[in-house]
């Protein structure tokens, strides 16, 4: 053991998949003492030959560090997996993907067994893990105490982003995040359809797609200005009258070229929902109120 692994903190990681391998080589690269679980012992060998200690049981996981991270499926995977464990005076990490309301239980349920909570939603796929220039990050929510006390651990496989004390919170940053990234691919699908009957090679086609996307994304700042602010008229650039006055182009451009509008529809929808409203000023700010149920 060398002088570098004597100063960093110990863990224990459950779960092995393809996100808790990554996770396990960031922390074992950086020579952190590490001691893995998985379901499956066959996963563990790897890491066994790359420093890992194995446990046999998840129980042996849990009682071998105070801080423990798991890594697994989903909610219903990690009751499972911690079931038998004994939590009390860990600081339980949960990076399995879930909703608000999962991980608030999943808080609660920590709690009640004598256990810190922090919950995580990684922003990242497993190649970017340990890669700083690769830009994912790991949001937090739950326990500040436990965040600030293991923030430098925390941050080896990718970067960390404390979102409050509400367990719930992580996710639900996760969640929106994604859902606006689907959003995006929804639009980028329905855009490659339009050209993809056209002598138009969709190579030459992506970085103009590219480029407009992402000159178009800081109309996030002005949206959260609008929201904070309550005035849906401020610093209007194109205004919901005239993008609504737009959309039978758009709706005739897509039959023309024999593409569906199924993408498009619901939100010019909501757009002429909000027009009828009397908000032609406006930006498409409003839509957001008219999703609220
Ligand atoms: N991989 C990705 O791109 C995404 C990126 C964003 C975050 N997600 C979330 O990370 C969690 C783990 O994902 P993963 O990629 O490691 O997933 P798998 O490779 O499918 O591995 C699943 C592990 O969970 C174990 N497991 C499943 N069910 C149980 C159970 N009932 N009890 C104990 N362990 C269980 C499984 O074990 P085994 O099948 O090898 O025995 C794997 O270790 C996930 O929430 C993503 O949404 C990843």
């Amino acid at each position: 053991m060398t002088q570098n692994t004597l100063e960093k903190t110990s863990a224990s990681l459950l779960g092995l998949g393809a996100m808790g391998t990554a996770l396990a080589r960031a922390w074992l690269a950086a020579g952190h003492p590490l001691t893995v679980w998985n379901r499956t012992p066959a996963r563990s060998t790897p890491l066994a030959d790359e420093g890992a200690k194995v446990a046999d049981s998840a129980a042996e996981a849990v009682a071998a560090n105070s801080l423990v991270v798991v890594c697994l499926l989903d909610d219903a995977s990690v009751e499972e997996a911690l079931a038998g464990t004994d939590l009390a005076g860990r600081d339980l990490v949960n990076l399995t993907t879930g909703t608000p309301a999962q991980a608030r239980a999943r808080a609660a349920w920590a709690e009640e067994r004598g256990a810190r909570y922090l919950d995580g939603g990684i922003m990242a796929v497993p190649p970017m893990i340990g890669v700083p220039e690769a830009g994912g990050y790991v949001l937090y929510s739950g326990s500040q105490d436990l965040f600030d006390r293991h923030r430098e651990t925390l941050g080896v496989p990718a970067g960390t982003v404390y979102v409050g004390r509400d367990a719930g919170f992580a996710a639900l940053h996760d969640v929106a995040l994604l859902s606006a990234m689907y959003g995006m691919f929804a639009g980028a699908a329905h855009a490659f359809a339009l050209i993809r009957k056209e002598d138009i090679d969709p190579a030459s086609f992506a970085p103009l797609l590219a480029d407009w996307l992402a000159a178009m994304t800081p109309a996030v700042h002005r949206t959260a200005d609008q929201l904070r602010s309550g005035d849906y008229t401020q610093g209007v650039v194109s205004s919901l009258a005239m993008q609504v006055a737009g959309t039978p182009t758009f709706l005739s451009t897509a039959e023309q070229q024999g593409v569906s509008p199924e993408l498009l529809s619901p939100y010019f929808a909501l757009m002429r929902r909000r027009l009828a409203e009397g908000s032609g000023e406006e930006d498409l700010t409003g839509v957001i109120d008219l999703l609220i149920r």
